[in-house]
């Protein structure tokens, strides 16, 4: 027999039969291909085994009072100050998440006609094992019976890659100690419910024959009907005894299912999962970083990788990117600023063709923007702070974020720009983003003050997205991303290429003069004397004395849940030189209590742009350990997906020393000396760029895959244009 050792930095493994641990472990094993996600549950579908199972887009409507908003997200909760149009939100039936449904490859056991079960016999091992770099999941379960008969299972199940609707199991029996009858099969485990017992779902029409099993569920509320089957095949050779399940689901009649279900089987497991690791490793080539880091800091950031892989849906027009992908319903599969400030970057460097979807969400909502807009007394295009597909705000009302949580406006308006400026293509600005850009600079025209005595906009009543400062005044990360979407749209105006855009939607010369000197006269705060910038008016005078502070006491202090004065680094990184951003990088850290999953990649990232590489490092570490480590004890609740996107920059553009705009690649590497390789993949103007650096030096490889030639600057060298197919070596720089 082969004997293989496992790669802890492509392999997560897990012994245990805690149930106080499924939680979280069905979250680090969930799997999902942005349409299907399957949490990593036991296959025998034990009560506390959490077996859950959601299908991307099918948002059912519950009561706000049985489900809650968020469960325990937020505990900073303002109730005393939210205004009417927020308690209007808050109706019985204003709440939508996905359903639980059914767990699609549930399978029962049976010894000598005993049906095995967690609670009735002893289990001896209950292994799981991710393996990262197939985006799959394998089990072994051994248990023994009264009879002291032991039995083993060994599982292997994948949500494919190559079909979005497909998800297979392949178990196999061995008899380790007895002769006695066995029995495999599936089955479709319905006993399922949301947070707080809530059932999403009623049951429809059913199919069932020997080999095949099918419902059809339907949303509450919503009234979706989602087809599921599951089709089996028992292999019963002898001592040779398994079972491959073929479970298929979407909105699709029963009968197609049925179709699909059955083909898949015909296929077998070996075939589907071919096609599953052909399709993943292509994403994993087109995606590529490798570096040689602490073997679990790697882990973890592969982890995060796998799951921005499994998080970008095939229909993601429609449902955009739920921030905690399909790994569980925390935060209710809403879309945040995440997706378009954080994960689209990186989309948009790694999969641009993909990534373009996420303009199309936005853009696809803009009428909702804007009634949303009007609900709050403003003008133009309000992007939503938390949204799902029905574009809709649904952000708690008594987190009185809803009207303040701004940025995300500006946040999705960049997208289209830095889009357009990295794969060339204008024409999303044409049909989408010019439309997009107007519209988001009405609204924040619409927010703006003027002051008289001190000749300058102020943004004020803004709530900041460190949220232990939800009621504040010019918010630096806020003013600065407003000030561009009104230059920006201001600009946009000036090209008659955008002309029709702007009349068919009203805006004229005098409203674009409007929008631009608001942006010329808007108030950013500025360093002060000591080179630090303040977040907010008025947070240099808020109590230092951090003794004591938990996240319901802490508005009154300088504690910061997330420091938005380093993510304005992120967009505006050339207005503050090195020596400024490392000074604020160390004020802010001694105030940062890392209350968000999105702070300590920040931290890294902005730390490594700076060189403060030590600091850097032990970050991304410690962000990369986020779920595998449960660092902030809300695993259970689903994966911080966004992580992953910003450690990704971090490594990329951080260490890498790699910018990229409309010129092309720039890159100034700055290894952590603990490392001696890092190597990544990312596309300009959609050709793939591979870029290898070592301690020796720097090689760019560009791809063939468009006619195009790539700009690349090394280190303060002169721009070259590498052609398709060629590539550069420069010595250490
Ligand atoms: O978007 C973030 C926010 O900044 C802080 N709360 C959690 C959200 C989802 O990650």
């Amino acid at each position: 027999m082969r004997i293989e050792a496992r790669d802890p930095r492509q392999r997560y493994w897990v012994q245990s039969t805690k149930r106080e641990l499924e939680g979280k472990l069905g979250t680090t094993f969930s799997l999902s291909n942005g349409m299907l996600g399957l949490r990593g549950a036991h296959e025998e579908c034990p009560d506390w085994g959490r077996p859950e199972f959601y299908v991307a887009g099918t948002y059912a409507t519950g009561p706000a009072s049985l489900l809650g908003f968020h469960d325990p997200d937020h505990i900073l909760t303002h109730p005393q100050r939210m205004t009417p149009q927020a308690l209007e939100a808050a109706t019985d039936n204003s709440i939508q998440t996905l359903p639980n449904l059914p767990f699609p490859i549930a399978l029962t056991i049976d010894v000598d006609g005993q049906r095995f079960a967690f609670d009735t016999h002893k289990v001896l091992s209950a292994e799981r094992l991710l393996e990262i770099d197939g985006a799959r999941m394998r089990r072994t379960l051994v248990f023994r019976d009264d009879d002291a008969r032991r039995t083993r299972i060994d599982s292997q199940r994948f949500v494919s890659m190559a079909d979005p609707h497909l998800i297979c199991l392949r178990a196999d029996l061995r008899r380790l100690n007895h002769e006695a009858p066995v029995a495999l099969n599936g089955t479709l485990h319905e006993t399922v419910a949301n947070t707080n017992d809530v059932p999403l779902w009623t049951p429809g029409a059913r199919i069932a024959t020997d080999s095949l099993r099918g419902i059809e569920c339907i949303t509450a509320g919503s009234n979706i009907s989602i087809a599921l089957v599951q089709c089996q095949r028992v292999i019963n050779r002898g001592d040779n005894i398994a079972i491959e399940l073929f479970a298929i689901a979407g909105t699709m009649s029963l009968a197609e299912a049925q179709r699909q279900a059955e083909a898949a089987c015909e296929r077998g497991f070996a075939a589907c999962a071919f096609d599953h690791q052909a399709a993943y490793e292509q994403l994993r080539r087109e995606t590529r970083v490798e570096f040689d880091g602490n073997p679990s800091t790697v882990q973890g950031f592969n982890f995060g990788q796998m799951h921005m892989h499994m998080a970008l849906s095939p229909i993601a027009e429609q449902t955009g990117i739920p921030i905690k992908g399909l790994t569980g319903h925390g935060y209710r599969f809403l879309t945040f600023w995440d997706m378009d400030f954080h994960m689209f970057p990186y989309y948009l460097l790694t999969q641009p063709h993909r990534a373009r979807k996420l303009l199309e969400y936005r853009y696809n909502q803009l009428p909702l923007y804007r009634a949303n807009a009007k609900r709050w007394g403003a003008q133009g295009a309000q992007v939503p702070w938390e949204t799902n597909t029905r574009g809709e705000e649904e952000t708690a009302p008594w987190l009185c974020l809803q009207e303040r949580e701004i940025h995300i406006s500006a946040d999705a308006a960049h997208m289209f720009m830095r889009y357009a400026a990295i794969t060339g293509d204008e024409s999303v600005i044409r049909d989408m983003g010019a439309e997009f850009a107007f519209e988001t600079a009405r609204f924040y025209a619409s927010r703006l003050t003027w002051d008289a005595a001190r000749e300058r906009y102020e943004l004020p009543d803004i709530g900041c997205p460190d949220q232990y400062h939800t009621f504040a005044d010019n918010n630096v990360f806020i003013s600065l991303m407003a000030q561009w979407n009104l230059a920006y749209a201001a600009g946009l105006f000036a090209q008659t290429d955008y002309a029709p855009i702007a009349d068919r939607i009203g805006v004229n010369s005098e409203e674009a003069a409007t929008w631009r000197s608001m942006a010329e006269q808007l108030f950013i705060h500025e360093t002060n004397a000591d080179g630090i910038v303040e977040q907010n008016d008025g947070f240099f005078e808020l109590d230092r004395d951090l003794g004591g502070i938990c996240e319901t006491y802490c508005s009154h202090s300088q504690a910061v849940k997330q420091p938005d004065v380093l993510a304005a680094f992120i967009p505006f990184e050339a207005r503050y030189p090195r020596e400024i951003r490392r000074k604020n990088w160390h004020y802010y850290n001694a105030r940062t209590l890392h209350g968000s999953s999105l702070s300590l990649p920040g931290m890294a990232y902005a730390a490594a742009r700076c060189g403060l590489n030590d600091e850097a490092l032990y970050n991304l570490h410690a962000s990369c350990r986020m779920d595998l480590d449960d660092v902030n004890l809300d695993t259970e609740r689903g994966v911080h997906v966004s992580g992953g996107a910003v450690e990704w920059y971090t490594v990329v553009h951080g260490f890498g020393g790699l910018d990229v705009t409309s010129e092309g690649l720039a890159l100034r590497p700055n290894l952590p000396r603990q490392w001696s390789r890092l190597a990544f993949r990312v596309h300009w103007h959609h050709q793939p760029v591979d870029i290898e650096i070592t301690r020796e030096g720097v090689e760019v490889s560009v791809g063939t895959d468009q006619p195009c030639a790539v700009p690349v600057r090394i280190g303060d060298g002169a721009w070259v244009e590498i052609e398709a197919g060629g590539n550069i070596k420069e010595k250490t720089l």
